[in-house]
């Protein structure tokens, strides 16, 4: 029986990869969390009683406690999905990104050198690290060009990764993953903020008053896919012989405007019956006269990725992983719990 250390568990990957684990394999897990005075462990509460979960206290951003919880646990994986991944924010929190996303990964390698090397050891990137891409579909070979201050610590992060298993042979890799989303998915993230508002509005629509969704760049792309497929593909990313490292995505790309579209149309608010009406800042999604969507500039960020579009045929061939949900079924999946909840 083999140790897994979780970090970021109480978020979507770090939950959704702990189940994969208690599932699939036999191994042990630890979950670190960061203490909080209010508690956010919703995604995991259904795991809490597991004989084979357990959590410990750990802030990735605490150098001194990272060394102490690697040198007691010893484990043999290390996944560090704790991070600050909300991209806006990036801009205004830049320090904090940089602790938590980039130094946080210097003091795991460290302390992974020092006392357990054998440890595997998983970091996760972000297609964010491409930037203002240069070229598409963007595969493993895409240069680096961050548009944020949150790609900017996320390829930090990758450099050291890349320096620390190639001076110490550690087996240590960050996979590209193209955006994830699902039914865990924080609200401030754009799917989740728009399934959210669908299943309000459907919700207040009936009264006729309601306040429209609102949102910034309804042009930018993004190849999504849904998260649960995603940490399998790490699963595997960190069982290979050799420490490579790969790109996942769907290999699709859509427009927030298209996501919009779809969450409305699976609520019942039929694509036929609505229009885009407008432009640039004022343009709205309107149904029988009354708008859905409308335009916030708040929400647009001081420099965008407009175009994410990946090529996961590599770790399709080598690891022999594949998405199994695609886009329409992942835009179903969310707005049908989020109109069961609300
Ligand atoms: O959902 P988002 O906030 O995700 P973003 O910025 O693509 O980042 C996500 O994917 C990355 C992988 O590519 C991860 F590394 C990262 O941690 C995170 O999971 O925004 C998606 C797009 C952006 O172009 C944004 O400008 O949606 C646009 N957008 C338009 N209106 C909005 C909004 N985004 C948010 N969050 N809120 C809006 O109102």
């Amino acid at each position: 029986m083999k140790k897994v250390i979780i970090t970021g568990v109480t978020g979507q990957d770090g939950s959704f990869m702990a189940d994969y684990l208690l599932k699939n394999t036999e191994h042990t897990i630890v979950a670190g969390i960061r203490r909080l005075s209010v508690k956010n462990h919703k995604n995991i509460s259904h795991l809490m009683s597991h004989p084979r979960f357990r959590l410990i206290d750990l802030d990735v951003a605490d150098q001194a406690n990272t060394e102490e919880v690697i040198s007691k646990e010893m484990p043999d994986y290390f996944i560090n999905f704790a991070a600050n991944s909300f991209v806006g924010v990036s801009w205004t929190q830049p320090v904090n990104h940089m602790q938590t996303n980039a130094m946080a990964v210097l003091y795991q390698l460290e302390a992974i050198r020092k006392h357990c090397p054998k440890c595997r050891y998983y970091n996760a990137g972000s297609s964010e690290e491409f930037g203002d891409v240069v070229e598409t579909p963007q595969s493993e070979t895409h240069p680096l060009r961050p548009r944020s201050p949150y790609g900017v610590s996320k390829a930090s992060a990758r450099h050291m990764v890349k320096v620390w298993r190639e001076s110490y042979k550690l087996f240590a890799i960050q996979g590209w993953l193209f955006n994830h989303e699902g039914t865990r998915r924080g609200e401030e993230f754009v799917t989740r903020k728009i399934t959210k508002n669908v299943a309000r509005i459907k919700n207040e629509y009936v009264n006729g008053d309601f306040k429209p969704l609102e949102l910034g760049n309804l042009d930018a792309k993004r190849d999504w896919s849904d998260a649960q497929d995603f940490v399998e593909g790490v699963w595997l990313m960190l069982n290979q012989e050799e420490p490579k490292e790969y790109v996942l995505s769907s290999n699709e790309t859509h427009t927030i405007r298209e996501f919009i579209e779809e969450s409305f149309n699976f609520a019942g608010f039929a694509k036929e019956q609505c229009h885009w009406q407008g432009y640039g800042l004022n343009e709205k999604y309107i149904h029988e006269g009354k708008t859905l969507v409308q335009i916030n500039p708040q929400f647009y960020r001081p420099a965008e990725v407009e175009l994410l579009l990946g090529d996961s045929t590599a770790a399709r061939r080598d690891l022999n992983w594949e998405p199994k949900v695609d886009f329409i079924n992942l835009v179903r999946k969310m707005v049908d719990r989020d109109l069961l909840e609300y």
